[in-house]
């Protein structure tokens, strides 16, 4: 077996504080997975990524850099980064991990204790040293969103070389003019960055293989509709994580097997859950990894996920950008243009975002929705409200939790949800 410690120690990562991690993070993983029955065998991937994640990865891009196969890693934390710019520039993109506590004490010396979990959590594994992501991207994007992220990130670009792009908060057409901009002021730093000019091959490739990507899991999704439902959501939301991180073509791959085995399991009736287990549509904050606790409880319940309108779900995969541009600023327009319709709750209005929850419910056969907000997240608590009001007139039962990484409140939501699954 391959030992990984001087590869992490030469990323000047913290070797007894990771390890600690990585312990904890398998223990979670064999509960939380390795306990599901009736997965599909093409799951195995998952548990290929999951025991891969901070070692054979990091390897591989560390390599892929080395050799010249690949230019520069650059790190993000929000669905709002084009990914398509830097891959065009023969760079590894990565979303950074912001699912667990971390190093928090430190943390509450330099944020406010009432900030969000997942704001908190990045910022604990800088500070603490844990994330090879973080280690090792040359450059990280944040983006102007919510106020604790752009707050946040003041801080966390005195620590790692940081671009932040804005990300506007209406749905305008100057908003939109100014963001194709924002991602030309990207695209720009992504040149500079790796030293690689976007051309309208470079561009139109990467563009391409992020379709695929998105179809994959577009079609990986569909199958969820059936009952029983032939995949778990903890797989289906791993599959989503696992597309931040593991290499593009290869996750692909996997996701089209993963995809065309449940398509025969739903021929065949068989289900990850048994016909007619309670069919949960989740809705609300992004679920970094590993963030895999509300999922547990709906699912450990005898509820199953069927479906997220979330970063972590389909925002990520519903839209495709059009590959037929014929010049680098048509298809980073194009770009842009697709990346406005992610249904982020920064924007104000946003009805976008309760039409996909009310038509996502239907079409994949919910019998509730669980809305879902990290502890203070003013912008998807205050939305809630539209969410239940918008499934109350749809006629689809509707359950607000506020939660966070911690365990406290497990037994209470485990309560909470299986008399919400009782009543469905
Ligand atoms: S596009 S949802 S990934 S901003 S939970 S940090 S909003 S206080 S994550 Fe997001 Fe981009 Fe939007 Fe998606 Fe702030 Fe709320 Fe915390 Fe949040």
């Amino acid at each position: 077996e391959v030992d990984y410690h001087p590869m992490w120690e030469a990323l000047g990562m913290d070797l007894p504080a990771h390890d600690a991690l990585l312990g904890a993070v398998g223990e979670m993983y064999g509960d939380i997975y390795l306990t599901q029955e009736n997965r599909p065998e093409s799951t195995g991937y998952l548990d290929f990524v999951a025991s891969n994640i901070h070692s054979g990865r990091i390897k591989e891009m560390v390599d892929a850099k080395g050799s010249g196969d690949a230019t520069k890693v650059i790190g993000s934390f929000c669905l709002y980064v084009p990914e398509e710019v830097i891959t065009a520039c023969n760079g590894i993109s990565v979303g950074l991990c912001s699912g667990a506590d971390w190093a928090t004490e430190q943390v509450e010396e330099r944020l406010p204790r009432n900030t969000c979990p997942l704001i908190k959590s990045f910022t604990g594994f800088k500070l603490g040293n844990v994330c090879p992501y973080i280690e090792s991207s040359d450059l990280v994007v944040g983006e102007n969103t919510c106020d604790g992220k752009k707050k946040a990130y003041e801080y966390f670009g005195t620590l790692k070389p940081m671009h932040v792009m804005d990300v506007p908060n209406v749905h305008t057409d100057e908003a939109l003019a100014m963001w194709k901009s924002q991602v030309r002021q990207f695209a720009k730093r992504v040149e500079e960055e790796t030293g690689v000019e976007l051309t309208v091959e470079n561009l139109r490739a990467a563009i391409k293989q992020a379709n695929d990507k998105r179809r994959a899991l577009q079609r990986l999704s569909a199958t969820r509709a059936a009952d029983p439902v032939p995949i778990s959501g903890l797989d289906s939301l791993l599959t989503v994580q696992a597309a931040f991180m593991d290499d593009p073509a290869r996750l692909t791959d996997a996701v089209n097997a993963m995809a065309e085995e449940c398509e025969t399991r739903v021929a065949a009736g068989e289900g990850a859950a048994p016909r007619g287990a309670k069919r949960i549509l989740y809705t609300g904050t992004p679920m970094a990894v590993p963030n895999w606790k509300l999922y547990n409880i709906i699912e450990k319940a005898g509820g199953v996920v069927v479906g997220e309108e979330a970063c972590t779900g389909y925002r990520y995969y519903k839209d495709l950008v059009d590959e037929s541009g014929e010049t680098v600023d048509e298809l980073l327009d194009a770009i842009a243009e697709r990346y406005f319709k992610i249904n982020c709750a920064i924007f104000s209005p946003n009805p976008g975002r309760v039409e996909d929850i009310v038509r996502l419910a239907k079409e994949l056969n919910a019998d509730g929705i669980i809305d879902c907000a990290l502890q203070f997240c003013t912008l998807y608590e205050m939305e809630s409200a539209d969410v239940q009001a918008a499934a109350e007139e749809a006629g689809i039962p509707c359950m607000h939790i506020t939660t966070d990484y911690a365990n406290e409140d497990t037994g209470q939501l485990t309560t909470r949800i299986q008399a919400f699954l009782e009543m469905l």
